[in-house]
Order: C-alpha cells, then sequence, then structure tokens
C-alpha cells in the first residue's frame, strides 16, 4: 500500500473517532505518518482503520482461570512511535498482520502462518534493532464471582464510614474516575448526570462505551452513582464523575493491549483516578508501562485483587503504585473468593453489594440471572470501586496530594483488621472514608 493511501485511510478512520475535529485529525495524522520519533500522539488520534482485534470474539468464560496468553498475538514496543509504512514492511517481512497500534509507540500484530507462535515471532524478533521488547496478548477477564445474591441492604458504605464522610465532602465534579471495564449503561437515571466523555476500546471510537455486560454498570454505580435524586443507590463519591471505558466485550474478556490503550487514554482526557475491576496471572509489560505512565501523571490506579481465593499475585494489582484491593463482607471478615498475600494494599465491602445494572437486557441478565437496572453482586470487582470512590472523595478533599501520598494515606487511616498491623488476608486494613477526608 502507498503512503497516500495509507494517509487516507488512516484519515477516513480518525474522522469518526469521539470528540476529534477534522483540524486535529489531520495534524495527528501527519504526525503519525512524518514519523515523529518521540511525539506522543493523543489516545485514539493514532488507532487505525485495521480489523477489530480477534481474541476479544474467542475469550476464556467462566470463573476458574484468570488469564491466559493469547498464542497468534504479539505486542511489540519499537524504540520510536512507528509510521504506517514502516509497520506494514515489518509486518510482511516477519509474517504477520498488522492489527492496531497505541499512542506509546506500542504495535499489536497476529502471527499469518498458523504454525508459528508468539513464541517464535519473539525469538526472531531479538536480534532487531528497531525493537524494544515484544510479548504475547494477554487476555484478562473481569474480575466477579457469579453467586446466588440475596442480601437486601446496602451496608457497604455504611461500616466504611461513607456517610460521616460525605459532611465533609461528597466529591467535586472536577473528579473524574474512569471506569476500565465493560462499558456503562450510559441511558441509566441513577449515573446518567455523572457521566463525562469516555472512549469504547473495542470499536476504535466508532460506536459509544455502552455496556452490553452489566458488569462496568454496576462497578460505576459503586463508584459514584447520583445521590439524593430520590432513586436507587448512592455511590461512594456521588459528586464525582464517572468516565466509560469500554475494553470488555459481553462475555467479560478483553486483552492487556486494549487496557493499556484505556488507561493511557483516561489519563490524557482528564481521568483523576482509575478504576479496573479485572485482571489476571500475567503481568503485560504494555500494561505496566501505561500504569507507570497514569502515576507519573498523577493519576491514581486502584485495582480489584482477583476472586481465586489464593496469595498468588494477580495483574495489573500487584504492580508497583497501584492501590490493589480485596474484599471484605459486611461482618469484615475476608470474602471466601477474595485473593491475599502481601501485595494487598487495603480491603473493602465485595460481598453482596448492591449496585446499578443496565437498564435494559445484557449477556449478565440475560444469561446470568442477574436484574437489570439494580442488583447485588459479588468480588473484589465491587471492592475496587468502593475505594475508587474513597480515592475520589480524597482526591475532592486534598486535590495537591499525589497518587503515592494518597496511598499512603488511604492504607495508614485503614481499620486494622485480623493480626495487629499489616497482614496477608487484609493488607493494611479496611478504608475508612471519614478518616481518609478529615
Ligand atoms: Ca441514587
Ligand atoms: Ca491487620
Amino acid at each position: 500500500m502507498s503512503k497516500t493511501s495509507f494517509r487516507n485511510l488512516f484519515r477516513k478512520s480518525l474522522q469518526g473517532l469521539l470528540g476529534l475535529t477534522l483540524l486535529a485529525s489531520t495534524v495527528a495524522c501527519n504526525r503519525f505518518a512524518d514519523f515523529p520519533g518521540a511525539q506522543y500522539p493523543q489516545p485514539g488520534q493514532s488507532l487505525n482503520g485495521f480489523s477489530p482485534n480477534p481474541a476479544l470474539t474467542r475469550g476464556v468464560r467462566g470463573a476458574s482461570r484468570a488469564s491466559a496468553q493469547i498464542a497468534d498475538q504479539v505486542v511489540v514496543q519499537f524504540h520510536a512511535q512507528p509510521n504506517p509504512v514502516f509497520l506494514q514492511q515489518f509486518a510482511q517481512q516477519n509474517g504477520l498482520q498488522l492489527l492496531r497500534v497505541s499512542p506509546m509507540g506500542t504495535a499489536l500484530f497476529r502471527t499469518l502462518n498458523q504454525g508459528m507462535s508468539s513464541a517464535h515471532v519473539m525469538q526472531s524478533l531479538r536480534s532487531n534493532q528497531m525493537v524494544a521488547y515484544s510479548h504475547p496478548n494477554t487476555l484478562y477477564r473481569s474480575r466477579f464471582t457469579v453467586n446466588d445474591p440475596r442480601s437486601s441492604e446496602q451496608y457497604g458504605p455504611a461500616i466504611i464510614g461513607a456517610a460521616k464522610a460525605w459532611d465533609i465532602t461528597m466529591g467535586s465534579p472536577n473528579v473524574v474516575i474512569a471506569i476500565i471495564d465493560s462499558g456503562i449503561d450510559l441511558q441509566h437515571p441513577d449515573l446518567r448526570a455523572n457521566l463525562v466523555q469516555g472512549y469504547n476500546v473495542l470499536s476504535q471510537g466508532q460506536t459509544p462505551p455502552q455496556d452490553d455486560n452489566g458488569h462496568g454498570t454496576h462497578a460505576a454505580g459503586i463508584a459514584a452513582a447520583v445521590a439524593d435524586n430520590a432513586l436507587g443507590v448512592a455511590g461512594t463519591c456521588p459528586r464525582c464523575k464517572l468516565m466509560p471505558l469500554k475494553v470488555l466485550d459481553a462475555n467479560g474478556s478483553g486483552t492487556g493491549f486494549d487496557v493499556a490503550l484505556a488507561v493511557v487514554w483516561a489519563v490524557d482526557n482528564g481521568a483523576q483516578v482509575i478504576n479496573m475491576s479485572l485482571g489476571g496471572e500475567e503481568s503485560d509489560p504494555t500494561l505496566e508501562r501505561a500504569v507507570k505512565y497514569a502515576l507519573s501523571r498523577g493519576v491514581s490506579v486502584v485495582v480489584a485483587a482477583g476472586n481465586e481465593s489464593t496469595d498468588t499475585p494477580m495483574y495489573p494489582a500487584a504492580l508497583p503504585g497501584v492501590i490493589s484491593v480485596g474484599s471484605v463482607d459486611s461482618y469484615r471478615s475476608r470474602s471466601s473468593f477474595s485473593n491475599f498475600g502481601n501485595w494487598i494494599s487495603v480491603v473493602a465491602p465485595g460481598s453482596s453489594i448492591l449496585s446499578t445494572m443496565p437498564m435494559t437486557s445484557v449477556s449478565m441478565t440475560s444469561r446470568d440471572g442477574y436484574r437489570t437496572e439494580y442488583d447485588f453482586m459479588d468480588g473484589t470487582s465491587m471492592a475496587a470501586p468502593m475505594v475508587a470512590g474513597v480515592v475520589g472523595l480524597m482526591r475532592s478533599r486534598y486535590p495537591q496530594l499525589n497518587p503515592d501520598q494518597i496511598k499512603a494515606r488511604l492504607e495508614g487511616t485503614a481499620i486494622d483488621l485480623g493480626n495487629a498491623g499489616f497482614d496477608n488476608e487484609f493488607g493494611n486494613g479496611m478504608v475508612d472514608a471519614f478518616r481518609a477526608v478529615m
């Protein structure tokens, strides 16, 4: 493909992206095509018009396995931001098909040769001077456990002292909590007023980040459902804003590459807090880089510890600087499903948590028997957004604190549970929203 036709394809695909003017698209296109080196294009702008990520349509379902590597996909980090012509040549030379490019100079390829795995490709790329590193793409899943919810009280905010904290702050509309998940029901009457512009990574911005699964809508309500509106539930930071980012498909599966894109998009579009109720056993170097970028830009990152009832570190929860969240029940006992270990930062209520569900049928309502509008759910997926809400309250009250200071304050004000001091079951203890903002 010639440079010109590639450019046109690229420009055409950019025009459909959310919130981008044609001027901005043209600038981004030229910058990209002219090999800008260390230039850092806006997320979304450097996405190109290639086919959707095929890994998303064959995600692993079920509660047992946390993550896996995708055998025929390889992620390649280049030393400089690669241009489209170079990428096409690189793909041809190495028997690959280019799927996506990230603004951080990372490209996602699929192996064309059936017998050639990502491991073979990585071996052959080892001596390539243009390549900083390469790794297989990682499969991540949402972190809820499929239980049969029966409880009828919204005890979570009560036992972490949210009501007392709300006497001090209910959150600032300047504080945006990004929910990197299956999207959010953009029409939900208990969420709508708190939503800001988001991004659908799966459709590369061609469609809104509407939740077709249910998981993201539930997490969003826990963090920041509207309060004082005589409707449904109250989020932990009810006057914070919610940014919907769709990286998980209708089955609740997504890839490390897409999650990394969402993290960068959130940082560059005004989020102060990122919630990821997802993860797996594999660390993903590209997602690791994106999380580092978020922290370096002053964005707090909150991640669910996972529901395997194991002390095996899960990612991205166990990454340095991340607030990794385990789950307790209404008796402040560790939820039976919750992961634990020396990589847990804090715990929060995650058993039988009432929150928002999409207003119309999605896969969790039609397939798993959850109710529309509101329902209970269990998992560290629920504990994490409660903590993200507390971090939202903290950022509202103390805007000058950086992510390390927020994490230290959150851990330092937590209610010690179990053995005295830090312990592997509860980390630094259960978050206390009041003490965190007083
Ligand atoms: Ca409400
Ligand atoms: Ca303890």
